[in-house]
């Protein structure tokens, strides 16, 4: 995978992506990095790339004729014109199921804007995907580009170690990441769940399975509705409709059932009269397909 940055912040890109597992896939040869500074191309020779606003407003805006000049030397010595991604918060929403998607293309050019905006009609002639990294307002478009180029490199064959394989994470399965506990076994008296230290595979499995099931339940319902449920799945979920509710200083009820221990992420386990509601409905959907 090639990237290309188009940015006034060279130093922000290449400072954030050459270090940790992308700055090893970059040195490793599965990536590479090759950040454009826009200002190069300023109209003057005096590095200014912006002008005020037409129909005036607060701010300036980045004009089109160093982006297009900065694109056409890029586009010229590689070759080839690959999808070129505008981070902007009026995109599309960036997910995984579209970092899978990029991670197929060869090379991908990322352009980021600053100021209010970029000129539309460079956008229109050099733009192919419009992407939004969520419902926020950010300064740049160099944070965005950043998250979205570690998402699509982590689909990259070789850029993970097996070890880091993405296989089992959070949403290859519609669901979230269950809890992870490393030693010691007992940390200023919190003990890790008895279960991960019986030795009996399955049990494991099966409490990581419900760990999964609970959190994406209590912090993101919606994807569970998309998830794949099983019977044993189903039989997990309804027996939390059984159990006496958490109050909202997160009393455990069920002390002993090795899941205590991690209210703080928001999956104590007793269910609020929320979410017993949202898994009700749930449950009678999942039953009758
Ligand atoms: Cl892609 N750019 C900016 N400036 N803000 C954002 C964004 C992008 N995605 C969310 N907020």
């Amino acid at each position: 995978m090639n990237y290309y940055v188009l940015t006034l912040f060279p130093e922000m890109i290449e400072n954030g992506m050459h270090t940790s597992i992308i700055g090893r896939a970059i040195a490793g040869g599965c990536l590479s990095l090759e950040t454009v500074n826009i200002r190069d191309y300023s109209l003057t020779g005096n590095g200014r790339i912006d002008d005020y606003p037409y129909g005036g407003g607060a701010g300036m805006v980045m004009q089109a004729e160093p982006i297009c000049r900065a694109y056409e030397d890029l586009v010229q010595r590689i070759g080839k014109r690959p999808r070129v991604v505008y981070l902007t918060p009026q995109g599309r929403v960036f997910s995984q199921q579209m970092a899978e998607e990029f991670a197929r293309e060869q090379d991908l050019i990322f352009l980021c804007g600053h100021y209010e905006g970029i000129d539309e009609r460079v956008l229109e002639e050099i733009v192919t995907d419009h992407v939004s990294i969520g419902d926020y307002v950010l300064t740049g478009g160099e944070l965005p580009a950043m998250v979205m180029m570690d998402a699509i490199a982590r689909m990259v064959p070789g850029v993970l170690s097996n070890r880091e394989s993405g296989q089992y994470e959070s949403f290859q399965d519609g669901l979230l990441e269950y809890p992870q506990y490393s030693r010691p076994e007992e940390w200023r008296g919190k003990q890790v769940p008895p279960v991960l230290l019986s030795g009996h595979h399955g049990n494991v499995e099966r409490w990581r399975r419900d760990q999964s099931l609970l959190r994406t339940l209590k912090n993101r319902p919606e994807l569970l509705a998309g998830a794949e449920l099983d019977k044993k799945d189903r039989s997990f979920l309804r027996s939390l409709l059984d159990e006496t509710p958490t109050g909202q200083d997160g009393q455990e009820p069920d002390a002993g059932c090795g899941t205590s221990g991690t209210a703080g992420m928001g999956d104590g386990k007793g269910l609020t009269p929320e979410e017993k509601k949202i898994l009700t409905k749930l449950l009678a959907f999942s039953e009758k397909a």
